[in-house]
């Protein structure tokens, strides 16, 4: 439960500008009908603008429409300090992952002197950079941004000078070029089962806690979330982020990039529960909600914002 001091508001940054695939950005506007369905309709609610209209850039192949997305997280950033200066608690409905830039740039920028530690519940490590990416899509570059990683050591891609030149904005975001957000120490994948070899090396360089499949069938997921709090115990604030194709394909029948053995409804339950109820938290979001693709006539929603009243009773 989400403790009684923290004044929880959402914020709606519907981007999908990140995603190799449209659709994400109805995901967070479908989520907050299905919480009025379910009897929260005095949830308060921010919905920031549409920046979906992506304008077509020279050569963006390895960070598709990244000048749109500056705008977009730029927005995004200032909305998450401007709920927290208001001492609410900032929940983010957001159409793709790359959103998580603003998202997590908002907090570190509200609160420039805190250590913060990241929870990133996903199938996917979102650790590449303009220089890795083997798709442009830059929903799998957030991490690699707040971390102020290029890792150009294992360079494959020939970067265009402007996408340099925004994907260094994006990592500086904020008005004082805070660089990194937060330290690769400072965080803790759960579900990540799908990542590519360039990813990989960053996670054994850094030495990222990483919970796969195998581990939490292995310790079952209260162990996990214990073994990364205190992994995380030296941190001021949490920032959680928890992506749709984290849980398994049965469930997860509405979000773009579906990966097998994933986390099921309990184990995403208690994750919710455990999290949401931790002190330190100081923005949680959720994304990747793809109504447009979901096979199950929009099911997906359903099950984000009932995992989402779970996390908030
Ligand atoms: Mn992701």
């Amino acid at each position: 439960m989400l403790s009684a001091d923290k004044n929880p508001h959402f914020i709606i940054s519907n981007s999908d500008i990140g995603a190799g695939k449209r659709g994400a950005s109805d995901g967070p506007i479908a989520v907050k009908d299905e919480l009025t369905h379910l009897g929260y309709p005095m949830l308060e609610f921010d919905i920031l603008e549409n920046f979906n209209i992506q304008t077509q850039y020279l050569d963006n192949s390895f960070g598709k429409h990244i000048e749109n997305l500056l705008e977009a997280m730029v927005i995004l950033n200032d909305k998450v300090i401007d709920v927290i200066s208001k001492n609410k608690f900032p929940i983010i409905l957001s159409g793709d992952h790359s959103n998580a830039i603003g998202g997590l740039s908002g907090l570190k920028n509200a609160n420039p002197d805190k250590t913060i530690g990241v929870i990133w519940i996903d199938a996917h490590a979102d650790l590449h950079s303009p220089y890795t990416t083997p798709t442009g899509n830059i929903h799998g570059m957030p991490l690699a941004a707040l971390a102020g990683i290029d890792n150009q050591e294992l360079k494959k891609n020939e970067v265009a000078e402007d996408v340099i030149y925004y994907w260094n904005e994006l990592k500086n975001i904020g008005i004082h070029n805070i660089s990194p957000k937060f330290d690769l120490k400072n965080l803790v994948f759960i579900g990540v089962r799908d990542a590519e070899d360039q990813e990989w090396a960053i996670i054994e360089k850094a030495g990222i806690i990483t919970f796969e499949p195998d581990d939490i069938r292995a310790k079952g997921i209260k162990k996990i979330l214990t073994e990364t709090l205190q992994c995380l115990s030296h941190c001021d604030l949490l920032y959680i982020s928890f992506d749709a194709d984290s849980l398994d394909p049965e469930i997860s029948t509405g979000t773009g990039t579906t990966s097998p053995d994933g986390l099921n409804i309990e184990q995403a339950e208690i994750i919710f529960k455990t999290l949401m109820s931790n002190p330190k938290i100081g923005a949680f979001e959720i994304t990747e909600v793809n109504p447009n693709l979901d096979t199950n006539d929009k099911a997906m929603a359903k099950v984000i914002s009932n995992l989402l009243i779970k996390g908030l009773n």
